[in-house]
């Protein structure tokens, strides 16, 4: 058993607002952290579990120069939706802020104003790529350039997408701005280093000493990369040359603005702060009092920032405490290939409400069963459907169906009396009783895919109670056996619903509702008379519908479309060919011709045969175009006719020319036409 804290604050990565939610986001840390909190709330803990969106940093500005809107449009559109989704899939924060909420402003600039007073920042002048049309500093991702290991003519000035090296912008061959194209110059700016090395020692006492045995491997591991190998401690810079940000509080600062990661998780804080002030709380003993559990809920790519900086801006601080524990899980991907927000990999989670309206917990259950809590893990559409078909309908939902269809059936939902009981009975009940400890050590432990299955182990103890007692059998000859073994299982159905409510809050609030339980209370768990006798109990319904294969297949078939699409949009466009003199244009004569009829050719699945008007009289031509438009499309359009090209004969006719095309980049072949009406044989130059 864990150590019991007097109060828990959880936190779970603060969603840039620059994107919808995915199911990485789910699996990644928010189904686990509402799962830690709605455990320690039925508990009856004071639990303080807090969020919000994290509205700066570059990846906001490049989507807003995408877009054409400010960073505060991008960032209140994304707000908006992130809460919503989050409120939708049960999520169950106490409070939901954003970094761009003046309390957060405060709340940095007073961190960074309490470090700078206490000369914890190294004040350094670098050299930086400016922009002098755009006049402003360039950060990386502004900064584009060839990639000096691979040649890649678009790498970014932290990165290359193409081969994957991590670079710096001075790395970079012939940089360019993305902000105006030029190329930039190097000039001086002053910024504020966080001296990491300076807290060496009490990371590594801190994270490798006192946490050695009960943060998980995967934390541990980069930690000791970070630490050990000494490069992870260099000097960071906490400031950035941005105008979208929170101002640094010094006045040589003009057009400074915090570190994205310096500033967003100061955002628990500060969200603790807003939370307090709403309700009529003191925010500090969430962040102040050595009996509080901090815990983090991140993704292993948040690692350095909540194991190494944020805890060394708090230390250096003073008077906060430092998390307890950051069960990062690592990285889910999906169909196979990583979850990616530009190429539109991924299941977004308003879409999948659209498409799975009410199968919220299905989700929450795959992705909680999947979770990769050790290694990254993959999410398919077909494991979906068997976790929903094999586990929840035929396991869970037939158990606990059964179990109210037969107390209808035989008592009009009332619940019967106990009898005596069977050795078998004494058993079940004895093991039924276990599940509460063992379901909650494994989530005191963050093992929240183990705990799951002793959820779903208890669904299995009561189906098979039901099919090795068979009640539907013994109706017809001991009423009293009956009634006793309706009774034990109902009784089931009802400890497997304050145990499912920090997993699958819906299904557990049907359950409570159907069985008349005010609410879930950890400690009723285990207790095999919690149903009273004589109780009614609501009408049956389903708690899990199947899942068919097409519904499915139609998703798998999405994916594979916007992979498609997306392959098109970054497929190369076409080299341009050698170079040729006016003179060689100048021999081609193209016009406008109006198609007069067009039908297909008789054993040719590539040509119509075309009759046009070239102004100069009608030709026959042959287009290998009946795999892209009808001949009905093409009569009486205008279209591009090279008409001096030497006649071919083709499938024993003459084709007298060449009908111009544009192929795009899915193949697909577009008319040119003229803008508007223009007379046949208009000659085009
Ligand atoms: N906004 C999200 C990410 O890196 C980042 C987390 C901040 S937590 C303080 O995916
Ligand atoms: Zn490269």
């Amino acid at each position: 058993m864990n150590k019991s804290f007097k109060r828990y604050t959880i936190t779970s990565a603060l969603p840039y607002a620059n994107g919808p939610l995915h199911i990485g986001h789910l699996a990644g840390c928010y189904v686990p952290s509402d799962i830690y909190a709605r455990f320690l709330r039925s508990q009856g803990k004071d639990v303080l579990y807090v969020c919000g969106s994290d509205e700066h940093g570059v990846a906001i500005t490049i989507k807003a120069r995408k877009e054409g809107k400010t960073p505060q449009e991008v960032v209140d559109h994304f707000h908006g939706l992130m809460k919503k989704s989050f409120e939708e899939f049960g999520i169950s924060f106490d409070h939901y802020s954003r970094t761009s909420a003046p309390i957060h402003h405060e709340t940095a600039q007073g961190f960074f104003k309490d470090l700078y007073e206490k000369g914890e920042f190294l004040e350094q002048s670098t050299e930086q790529y400016y922009d002098e049309e755009a006049g402003q500093f360039l950060a990386d991702r502004y900064i584009e350039g060839t990639c000096p290991k691979c040649g890649f003519e678009n790498a970014y000035g932290d990165q290359c997408e193409k081969c994957g090296s991590s670079l710096s912008p001075t790395e970079l061959i012939n940089p360019r701005s993305k902000l105006s194209g030029s190329k930039p110059v190097l000039k001086e700016t002053k910024h504020w280093f966080l001296d990491l090395a300076r807290y060496s020692d009490f990371l590594k006492k801190w994270i490798l000493e006192e946490h050695g045995n009960d943060w998980k491997n995967n934390v541990l591991g980069q930690c000791r990369s970070w630490l050990e190998a000494g490069e992870g401690l260099q000097a960071r810079s906490m400031t950035r040359d941005m105008d979208w940000g929170i101002k640094v509080p010094l006045p040589d600062a003009e057009g400074k603005v915090l570190y994205v990661w310096f500033d967003a998780p100061i955002g628990y804080i500060s969200s603790t702060k807003e939370w307090a002030a709403e309700n009529g709380k003191d925010w500090e003993p969430y962040w102040k009092d050595e009996d509080t559990q901090l815990v983090h809920f991140i993704g292993k790519d948040n690692i350095v920032f909540h194991c190494i900086i944020f805890p060394a801006i708090l230390k250096t601080h003073g008077d906060y405490i430092l998390p307890d524990n950051v069960p990062a899980n690592e990285f889910l991907n999906l169909e196979g290939d990583k979850i990616s927000t530009s190429r539109n990999w991924a299941v977004w989670l308003h879409e999948y409400l659209e498409e799975f309206p009410g199968k919220q917990d299905v989700l929450r259950y795959v992705l909680t069963a999947n979770a990769p809590e050790t290694k990254d893990n993959d999410f398919t559409w077909k494991d979906f459907q068997s976790r929903n078909n094999s586990e929840l309908v035929a396991i869970y939902g037939n158990f606990v169906n059964r179990a109210v269809v037969l107390t209808h059936k035989y008592y009009q939902g009332v619940i019967p009396l106990r009898g005596a009981l069977t050795a078998y009975d004494e058993e079940v009940l004895a093991a039924l009783a276990e599940f509460p400890e063992k379901i909650a050590s494994s989530i005191e432990r963050f093992r929240f895919r183990e705990a799951l299955g002793l959820m779903m182990d208890l669904a299995r103890l009561g189906n098979k109670y039901l099919a090795d007692t068979e009640p539907w059998k013994t109706i017809k000859t001991d009423e009293k056996r009956t009634e006793t073994i309706l009774n034990i299982a109902l009784n089931i159905a009802a400890n497997l619903a304050i145990v499912s409510e920090p997993f699958l809050p819906f299904t557990a609030a049907k359950l409570y509702e159907l069985f008349g339980m005010s609410e879930s209370k950890w400690e009723l768990a285990g207790n095999s008379e919690l149903l009273s006798p004589g109780k009614v109990i609501g009408k049956a319904e389903l708690l899990f519908e199947k899942i068919e294969d097409e519904t499915v297949e139609k998703q798998v078939q999405k994916l594979l479309d916007a992979k498609k699409m997306n392959e098109d949009a970054n497929a190369p466009v076409a080299p341009m060919k050698d170079i040729i003199t006016y003179d060689d244009f100048a021999k081609l004569d193209m016009r406008v011709v109006t198609v007069l009829e067009a039908e297909k050719m008789p054993k040719s699945k590539k040509l119509i045969k075309l009759k046009v008007d070239t102004g100069l009289g009608h030709r026959t031509v042959l287009s290998g175009v009946a795999e892209h438009f009808e001949p009905e499309f093409l009569v009486g359009k205008q279209v591009t006719m090279l008409i001096n090209l030497a006649p071919r004969k083709m499938m024993g006719i003459e084709s007298e020319g060449m009908i111009l095309m544009a192929e795009d980049k899915d193949g697909k072949l577009k008319l040119l036409v003229p803008h508007e009406g223009t007379a046949s044989g208009s000659t085009i130059s």
